[in-house]
Parts: structure tokens; sequence; C-alpha cells
């Protein structure tokens, strides 16, 4: 099996490094700039136990070059979705693509690329960090799911999710990749905004009054969304959102990592979307208005 890893930010590095020290033929896809140029020495791995191995993966900044892969798992940021796509027409010309990525909206705008059939929605609330070019921190273990978003799972969606166990990230099938989508997106609802803002590490929400009602408030409202959009959610996800928190204390969210090196942040498909899809339903979101207003403006 081929991956391509096109976003090798600190989630498509974690997952390419993995991939590839288990022995599978990963290649990454990213942009010109000084990852990419570390990427050619090595791939620094910061495991969870803190120690550190350098993995040999193939790196190139042409997604042409990259083809053809059985599987592209899609890791850029959502809002460069488009664009990322769009670039790399012939890389996805027979492959499997699955979204990998925060928010609402991918697996959708995946389809506008590439047949209904092979687009798959992957989840994972495994904590990454990029420390420096070249080097990713791989925070804490979460788990990570697959499955197709349009059509029915098949051999090629166990055979990824078999490729990523024995890289080490337990990965399960899921009939109902929707729900695990908005399962995903109601973890970073709780977590991300609340950590960028507020400037602490994920764990902090679960260990204080303060962070738990923010969590639960935020979280509260999206459920309520998700509700009016018919899906089935399958555990309390206040009570997850805390879980994940837990599990991935020692983490800085990847909105708080966006907000401390000045890049853009994805609070227009996580609470922004909440709020707006909460209007079409009518349902009120005062908390992640309030939070997507401050995350706006500290971004600015
Ligand atoms: O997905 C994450 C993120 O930071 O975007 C979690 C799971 C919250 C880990 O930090």
């Amino acid at each position: 099996m081929h991956v391509s890893v096109l976003g090798p930010g600190a989630v498509g590095s974690m997952f390419g490094g993995h991939l590839a020290r288990a022995g599978v033929d990963v290649t990454l896809v990213g942009r010109p700039g000084p990852h990419v140029d570390a990427l050619n020495d090595g791939l620094r791995l910061t495991l969870p136990d803190g120690h550190t191995e350098t993995v040999d993966v193939a790196v190139t900044t042409d997604p042409a070059a990259a083809a053809p892969a059985d599987v592209v798992l899609v890791c850029v940021k959502s809002y460069d979705t488009e664009d990322a796509l769009s670039g790399a027409r012939e890389l996805l010309a027979d492959a499997d693509v699955c979204t990998f990525q925060n928010g609402l909206g991918n697996a959708e705008t995946i389809a506008e690329f590439v047949p209904r059939a092979r687009v798959l929605a992957g989840t994972t609330s495994h904590g990454a960090t990029l420390e420096a070019p070249g080097h990713v921190r791989h925070a804490g273990y979460g788990d990570t799911r697959v499955g197709r978003f349009f059509a029915e799972n098949d051999d090629r969606v166990r055979a990824l999710a078999d490729a990523l166990t024995n890289a080490g990230i337990d990965t399960d099938v899921v009939a109902d990749a929707r729900a695990a989508v908005w399962e995903k997106v109601l973890v970073n609802v709780g977590i991300n905004a609340a950590t960028a803002l507020a400037r602490v590490p994920n764990g902090r929400l679960a260990d204080t009054d303060a962070g738990t009602r923010l969590v639960q408030r935020a979280v509260r409202e999206a459920e309520r969304v998700a509700d009016a959009e018919g899906v089935d959610l399958s555990e309390d996800p206040v009570e997850v959102s805390l879980r994940v928190a837990r599990e991935t204390a020692a983490n800085h969210s990847s909105m708080y990592q966006d907000l401390d090196r000045d890049r853009k942040t994805e609070i227009d498909s996580l609470n922004g979307e909440i709020v707006g899809r909460g209007r079409d339903h009518g349902v009120e979101t005062p908390v992640n208005e309030t939070l997507t207003d401050l995350v706006r403006l500290a971004q600015q």
C-alpha cells in the first residue's frame, strides 16, 4: 500500500512517521519551506514515552511526484482543503481520499474533487505538536476511526485501519463516519477555543472548575445542533471531551498552537460552523458565538 500524506503538519507528520517506521511506503507532500527542507534529512518523531527517533520518510513538494497512491490522507488545515486538492489532481486520480482534519464539511469538499465512493473520513484524538522544522512530538494517545463517508466500508478501508493499527495508531472502522466526524468536532468545540484563549494545555480544562464549565457549556450547545441535524452520537460528548482533555493533558491544542504562531485558526469550521448551523435550525449558541468572536479577534 502506498500512502500519501497531503499536509505534513503536526498530525500528518505523526501519522506519516508512524506508518514509515512500521515499513509502510509513505510519501509526505508539503509546501516548500523549512519543515519540508528539514524532512529531507529524516523526520524526528518524539514518542509519548519521551524518546526521539529519526524516521526516514519520502517527502516532496510536488503532489504529482507522490502519485500513484492507494490512499491519500488529507491533513491540511480545513480552510486549505480546496487549494491543496486543486493542486493535486494527478495524485487523487485513483486513490481513496481520507480527510483527517478538524471541522465540519471536509468530506463534502473532497467530494468536489473525487467520486463520492472514494471519500473516507477519519478522526483522531491523538495529540501532536510540531516542535521545530522536521520535528514532531506525539503528545498523547486517543481514539482513531475511519470509514467511507458516502458508501459502505470495504476491504480497502479495513486495510488502511490495519496499517495504522500495526503502526501503533489503534484504528477502528466505523459504519457511520458522519457521526464520528461530529463526535470529534464536539471534542474540538470543547477544547480548542478555550485552551487557545486561556493559553493552557488541554489537561487544565479537566482539572479546573472553570475549564470543565466552559467545556460543558460549549459542548452542550453544539450537541443540540448535532441533534437538530439528526446525528446519532454514541456517547455523552461532554464526558468524551473531558476524557480527551485528560488523555492529551500535556498537549497544546492545534488552535493554541495556531494562535501562538500567529497563524489562521480553524475556528470557522469548528465553533463558527456550530453557530451557523445552529442559526439554520433555530438553536441558540451564545457560548460558541462568544468563543468564535474572541478567537477571530485574537487571530487578527
Ligand atoms: O484534535 C485536537 C486538536 O488539538 O486539534 C485534540 C484532540 C484536542 C488534541 O489536542
